[in-house]
């Protein structure tokens, strides 16, 4: 399998964490979606993470790529549910995964906003409320030792914040959610893909 994907993105590395925790061999290719017209031919909405099967199809979008790598390697991240077998957490999970997700998209709509000429100050306002109010979300959520999607979309998220954000101060004002985040962060399969430049 081969993964499109780059060192600075939340989404993509999602998708590296949960196959560095299952052990899934990936093949990671590097590109910068913005400035490679040729990647619409892989995924048409030029987003990275894209997933190549080995049968050569195509899969988009972290959510879906991180549920078929869990299945692939028989991994627990994502809820059970079947007609005989209910996982009482998935919404939850999903939620979390949801929460994570969005505070990413705001984060990186922020930043490219803010590379535009002129800025649009509303807009990146209106980003910079999501990422607020989207922190103000995760602090009131009680994280335990769990590890699933939910918690990795969110882990990545905190990721890019601090990697694209450097001063913002997201926690000293919310103590527990950067001390279970900070803990995250030794898992091997975190460690393993912190941010970098692109
Ligand atoms: N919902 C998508 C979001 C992916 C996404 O926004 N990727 C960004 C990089 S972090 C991207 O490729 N942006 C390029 C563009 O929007 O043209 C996912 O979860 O995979």
């Amino acid at each position: 399998m081969k993964l499109y994907t780059n060192a600075a993105s939340p989404f993509a590395r999602k998708c590296r964490i949960v196959a560095h925790e299952l052990k899934l061999p990936l093949e990671e290719i590097r590109t910068l979606p913005m400035q490679d017209p040729d990647f619409r031919r892989i995924n048409p909405l030029g987003k990275i993470p894209a997933l190549i099967l080995d049968d050569g199809s195509v899969l988009i979008d972290s959510p879906v790529i991180c549920e078929y790598l869990n299945d692939a390697g028989g991994g627990k991240l994502f809820p059970v549910s079947s007609v005989w077998k209910q996982d009482k957490r998935r919404w939850k999970i999903l939620g979390l995964q949801a929460l994570g997700d969005g505070l990413a998209d705001a984060a990186v709509a922020w930043m490219i906003e803010g590379r535009q000429q002129p800025v649009n100050e509303t807009m990146r306002a209106r980003h910079m409320e999501a990422v607020t109010a989207s922190l103000d979300a995760l602090a009131r959520v009680k994280f335990g030792d769990e590890v699933s999607i939910g918690e990795i979309a969110v882990a990545c998220a905190l990721g890019y914040l601090d990697f694209r954000m450097p001063d913002l101060d997201w926690k000293s004002s919310r103590p527990t959610l950067a001390d279970w985040y900070a803990k995250f962060c030794e898992y091997p399969s975190v460690k393993a893909t912190a941010p970098a430049a692109p």
